[in-house]
């Protein structure tokens, strides 16, 4: 059997880091590069600095290491993107370009696209949103994103790239602290609640959204990555979900840890992207199609969170 040898984009990220650990344990750490454009915050080996913007050094990097599999992780979030649209549409889409067309001039075997919650918009049905739905998103992280899955489908009809997908709820992980993202309060709420902090929310406090425990989200990756190419019936990208709360439902679960934690709220312009999006995620295609299950609801995600940070 031909050998795996896997590139991460974007590796020291939210999800970079943890689901380069997850890899390294399934394939062997030579086996799997980590990449980005910034330093690793922890050992990293093997690990180097690329800039996906970079066409010409990403192409040789790939041939020279022999890559099989990429997972483009890089990329710039709802929150940040607002920042500097031309620059996020830059990095999501003219860099995700540049990897599907490497990835059909090398013959790689597959690729993975990390979509997001963020495609949906205000014309998307927001309880128990299906698979084929209306995608009309406020962000230019959502276009970006809406644009990158519609690319890989059509790579995979046009070349044959098995590029595969999913669209993430917000991912929360005790491994790192998120930055630029809408979702970003979960993970901040319990760094504050463990160290005896007051809290100040940026959305209000009803404020449903789709959530994902980092074990699940790496889980999820893996075992559509490793599923039978037949299998794969959406190659745009696939609906995950796994709970969805507000941020009042996780202070009333930290607080059965965490009793006097305190928190206000001041919602900011992340409130008007927050409230765009879905509330809750109907992925039977995913069910159905490799298995999908979740394991983690909101107090298992709580407790092990807790366990961890302490
Ligand atoms: P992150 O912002 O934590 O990490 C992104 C990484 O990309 C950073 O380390 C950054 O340095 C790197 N990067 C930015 N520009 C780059 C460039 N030009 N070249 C190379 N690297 C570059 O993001 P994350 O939360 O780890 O998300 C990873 C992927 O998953 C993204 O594509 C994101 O859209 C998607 N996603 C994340 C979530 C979530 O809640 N974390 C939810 C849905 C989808
Ligand atoms: C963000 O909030 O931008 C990300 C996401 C849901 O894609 N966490």
């Amino acid at each position: 059997m031909k050998e795996k040898k896997i590139l991460l984009t974007g590796a020291n990220g939210q999800i970079g880091t943890a689901l380069t650990k997850a890899l390294r344990e399934i394939h062997g750490t030579e086996n799997v590069i980590a990449t980005d454009i910034t330093e690793p915050k922890h050992k990293n080996e093997p690990f180097d600095f690329i800039d996906i913007l970079n066409k010409v050094r990403l192409k040789e990097y790939i041939g020279d290491y022999k890559i099989t599999q990429i997972y483009h992780l890089a990329a710039i979030l709802s929150a940040s993107g607002e920042l500097n649209p031309q620059k996020t549409w830059e990095v999501n889409m003219t860099g995700f370009l540049s990897i599907l067309d490497i990835a059909v001039e090398l013959k790689l075997d597959k690729i993975f696209f990390p979509s997001t919650i963020a495609v949906y918009g205000p014309t998307t049905l927001r309880l128990n949103t299906p698979q084929h739905v209306s995608l009309e998103p406020g962000t230019v992280y959502g276009i970006s994103k809406v644009a990158g899955e519609l690319w890989c489908n059509y790579y995979f009809k046009k070349y044959g790239l098995d590029s595969r997908s999913v669209r993430y709820p917000g991912i929360i992980g005790w491994q790192s602290i998120p930055q630029g993202g809408t979702t970003d309060y979960a993970v901040e709420m319990f760094h504050a609640a463990i160290n005896g902090e007051k809290y100040e929310c940026f959305l209000k406090a009803d404020t449903k959204l789709p959530m994902m425990y980092m074990p699940d989200a790496i889980r999820a990756t893996t075992e559509l990555m490793e599923a039978e190419k037949d299998n794969i019936r959406v190659r745009t990208s696939y609906n995950l979900s796994a709970m969805s709360f507000s941020p009042s439902e996780l202070v009333d679960e930290i607080r059965k840890h965490y009793p006097r934690f305190e928190l206000t709220y001041k919602p900011d312009h992340r409130q008007e992207i927050a409230s765009s999006w879905s509330e809750s995620i109907d992925d039977s295609s995913a069910r159905a199609d490799w298995d999908w299950d979740p394991e983690y609801d909101i107090s298992k995600m709580t407790e092990d969170m807790i366990n961890n940070l302490t």
